[in-house]
């Protein structure tokens, strides 16, 4: 009975677990997923840079709101990654699966950074969004110039 439990116990963890390591039923819709996470990634987060640079009015709650999307949004790209999924037409490089630590670091640093940019974003400081905003772009743009095609 106990061994049942721990069985159900985690059986039950593994399935909450399942977006991190999601599997998908065509390699299309894999991708499809992971450039829809990026997509809403990339419209959160340049609504803050927007705000940062002085192209958008500054709005504390929508700065907040969107970093704190970007930055939850920016864990979901990667289960679009697994293997054979280079293989559907796409900007992503073939480097990404012959280097994946590399690739995996890169989008660690990236999750570390929008994190640094929702908690700014909640302080309000404008100084202290600017900086996080420039930490954040520096780890997409040092991804894609590295597994993005032009
Ligand atoms: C964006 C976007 C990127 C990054 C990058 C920052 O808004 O689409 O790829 O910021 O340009 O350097």
């Amino acid at each position: 009975m106990k061994k049942l439990t721990v069985c159900l116990l985690a059986a039950t963890a593994l399935t909450m677990a399942a977006p991190a390591s999601a599997q998908f039923a065509k390699a299309e819709e894999a991708v499809k997923y992971r450039q829809s996470a990026l997509f809403v990634m990339q419209q959160n987060f340049s609504r803050v840079a927007g705000m940062a640079a002085g192209k958008i009015p500054f709005d504390a709650k929508v700065a907040t709101d969107s970093a704190a999307v970007a930055e939850f949004v920016s864990k979901l790209p990667w289960a679009g990654f697994g293997p054979g999924t280079d293989k559907p037409e796409s900007k992503a490089k073939p480097e990404i699966w012959t280097s994946k630590a590399k690739f995996d670091d890169y989008a660690r640093k990236m999750e570390t950074e929008m994190v640094k940019l929702a908690v700014a974003a909640k302080s309000g400081n404008l100084d202290g969004i600017k900086a996080a905003v420039n930490a954040t772009g520096g780890t997409c743009k040092a991804c894609h110039d590295d597994f993005r095609t032009k």
